[in-house]
């Protein structure tokens, strides 16, 4: 009988060790720690059009959008975005996102549902995105556990693009350089040590949605950016901030941009997949003896 009620326990252990990991994946929460342990990583390969000119006003009637925004070409997909899950107002976004390469320039289209658009709160209540780009991070992960340095990930640096909108902030259209910024080891660098070279232009339907256009050179030249000119993966994470200040926000986990050459294997998803299917099978297993260790005892 005793063999029996630890047949249960373990069975409902590893059960519930199941749901522990597979709970990242669906719902969206990109896990503390290493996010890669929890969600693989994500490549996303470019849409390649090498004379590609953009209108930056924030309305994606260009051709380089309309035509390749399904998520079964390259250059886009739907990343989900999560607040911390221990959060009393956990909330998921999902940001649709298309990425074009010309000879000169990065292209990004970001639109994502927002019911309270360019937030009339007072104080500094903002929405916004921001993107985190690895420059040499050996861990990058998209949880930072001491706050914006990478010491946890083992040192080095990170760009970061940081786009804020409020009630103030100028009418749908309008196209201006965001904050182009960087942290390393210790913590944020000196803005002024590096010129601002990411531009935003945005437009919004009123408490519906944004849809953002960005332009950045391949490469600036600065110590402070990533330099886009590598047959290589760019891996990368990205916020949303929603009517908050500095901590209100959803993050994703981290993608790479798939600058390779050779092809690369499907996205993957999901938490890990051998632990995971060890764990259901010793489940399974578990759930047998424990049946046929109740029909022995009865
Ligand atoms: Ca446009
Ligand atoms: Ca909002
Ligand atoms: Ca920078």
């Amino acid at each position: 009988m005793k063999i029996v009620k630890n047949y249960y326990l373990l069975s409902i252990l590893s059960i519930s060790l199941c749901f522990l990991i597979s709970i990242p994946s669906t719902l969206g929460f990109w896990g503390y720690g290493d996010c890669t342990n929890y969600h693989g990583l994500t490549y996303i390969k470019p849409y390649l059009e090498d004379n590609a000119v953009i209108n930056l006003d924030g309305v994606p009637s260009e051709s380089f959008w309309t035509e390749h925004s399904d998520s079964t070409k390259n250059g886009s997909l739907i990343i989900p975005l999560a607040s911390k899950i221990t959060e009393t107002e956990f909330f998921i976004v999902y940001l649709d996102i298309v990425f074009v390469l010309s000879e000169e320039y990065l292209y990004i289209l970001c639109s994502w549902e927002d019911n309270t658009t360019r937030p009339d709160l007072g104080g500094n209540y903002y929405d916004g995105l921001y993107f985190c780009w690895n420059i040499n991070v050996p861990n990058f992960s998209a949880y930072f556990l001491g706050g914006m340095d990478t010491n946890e990930m083992g040192g080095g640096d990170v760009d970061c693009w940081d786009w804020r909108i409020m009630s103030s902030s100028p009418p749908n259209g309008t196209s201006n350089y965001c904050d182009d910024l960087c942290f390393g080891t210790y913590g944020w660098y000196d803005p002024f040590l590096e010129s601002e070279n990411v531009k935003v232009a945005y437009t919004y339907k009123a408490n519906s949605s944004y849809t953002l256009e960005i332009e950045r050179k391949l490469v600036t030249g600065e110590d402070y950016d990533v330099q886009i000119n590598k047959s290589q993966l760019y891996l990368f994470n990205i916020g949303i901030m929603q009517d908050g200040t500095h901590e209100d926000h959803a993050i994703s986990w981290t993608y790479a941009l798939d600058l390779r050459n050779e092809e690369q294997t499907a996205i993957i998803f999901g938490p890990n997949p051998i632990i995971f299917t060890l764990i259901m099978i010793l489940s399974i297993v578990t759930i047998i003896k424990c049946i046929r260790g109740k029909k022995k005892v009865i």
